[in-house]
């Protein structure tokens, strides 16, 4: 049986550290739903802050989040644009429009680097048969896209376009300190434009639960009400904040730590004869691969077999994510296990 399980399915896995549980024991708490939790109330500030917008509000998920982020900027009936691979239009439940009554208008995503003119294209003129197009949404760092990282000038760019045509732009930022650390720039650099970002404490930064929505003061005292509509009005969620206070404070500068073993992980695999992968692609913390010649449920269960778990993303695509709680050591282990796992494909045939 092998020792410890190297998990690699996602930066979600992570545990909170020694330090956020402590900070869980002593937290000051109060009702939330009142606006009287102290620890909720600092978090919000603090997360405020480092996006550069005036207000935040806790959330329990980066998915409610981007609703939460959609629905206060938008009317029924509207349309959002989206990149075609984004996660609030791929795995968020299609909420925008089930809840919200808003039509997708999915534009091509090249990893997340959304195109201007492609953009501006989608935008819909004023004219009796068309929905009102009233919001983009960006993605940074862009899951599907290999954690591909968007700069402040892409940001301006596309941020540029929506404004000009009375467009809102939504971040989902799910991982904007990964994006922030990749770059070697503070994140507000690269949430100047946006009317609205969602980050979350619970994926890179290793806390338990809760994700946060920022930007103005009118935009947060709307969002708190749809929040509670969503049901997401929370008591003494200051358990929750009193994570999220440690990860800002300590775990946003580890990241790089993730990258690293990330780039040796895809330059590994990219090593490994039948598996295929574009070692630069690897710009934070996530890694696709691809193995055409084996199942996947055998692929999977062979690693699964020998301690070393990720995800099968579609057909023959497989994810990887580094994180909090896998050190080098893991990375050269999980290398050696899918190596092992495809050599049958390497064998010499008889
Ligand atoms: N991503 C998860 C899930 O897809 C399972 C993952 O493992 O990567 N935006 C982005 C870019 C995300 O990657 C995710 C979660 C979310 C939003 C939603 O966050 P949660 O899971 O907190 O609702």
């Amino acid at each position: 049986m092998p020792g410890k399980i190297i998990d690699l399915r996602s930066d979600t896995v992570t545990l909170p550290t020694p330090a956020m549980r402590k900070a869980m024991y002593e937290a000051e708490l109060g009702d939330d739903n009142s606006g009287e939790d102290p620890s909720v109330n600092k978090l919000q500030e603090m997360s405020a802050e480092r996006m550069g917008k005036e207000a935040g509000l806790l959330v329990t998920s980066g998915t409610q989040g981007n609703l939460v982020g959609i629905l206060a900027s938008t009317q029924h009936g509207e349309e959002i644009i989206v990149g075609d691979e984004a996660h609030c239009y791929l795995y968020e439940v299609g909420g925008a429009a089930a809840i919200g009554g808003l039509s997708f208008r999915p534009v091509p995503n090249h990893r997340g680097h959304l195109q201007p003119d492609e953009v501006a294209a989608a935008i819909r003129p004023d004219n009796i048969h068309f929905p009102r197009t009233s919001l983009l949404c960006l993605e940074n760092t862009h899951n599907r896209g290999s954690g591909a990282v968007l700069t402040p000038a892409e940001t301006k760019a596309l941020c540029d376009v929506a404004h000009t045509n009375g467009l809102k732009v939504h971040l989902d930022g799910a991982r904007i300190f990964n994006a922030a650390t990749a770059l070697g720039i503070p994140a507000n650099r690269l949430t100047a434009g946006v009317d609205s970002v969602t980050f979350c404490f619970s994926k890179g930064l290793s806390c338990p639960v809760g994700s946060i929505i920022c930007g103005s003061q009118e935009f947060i005292t709307r969002s708190r009400k749809v929040r509670k509509m969503l049901g997401g009005g929370m008591r003494q969620a200051g358990i929750i904040a009193a994570c999220g206070i440690v990860a800002l404070n300590e775990m946003v500068d580890r990241l790089a730590e993730d990258h690293a073993n990330a780039k040796i992980l895809a330059q590994g695999l990219a090593n490994i004869p039948g598996v295929i992968t574009d070692p630069a692609l690897a710009e934070t913390n996530i890694v696709f691969f691809d193995v055409p010649d084996i199942s996947p449920a055998d692929l999977i269960a062979k690693c699964t077999g020998m301690g070393v778990r990720f995800q099968n993303t579609f057909g023959t695509r497989y994810r990887l994510v580094t994180h909090y709680g896998i050190e080098r050591a893991d990375i050269e282990a999980a290398l050696s296990v899918i190596s092992q796992a495809v050599a049958p494909l390497n064998a010499p045939r008889a």
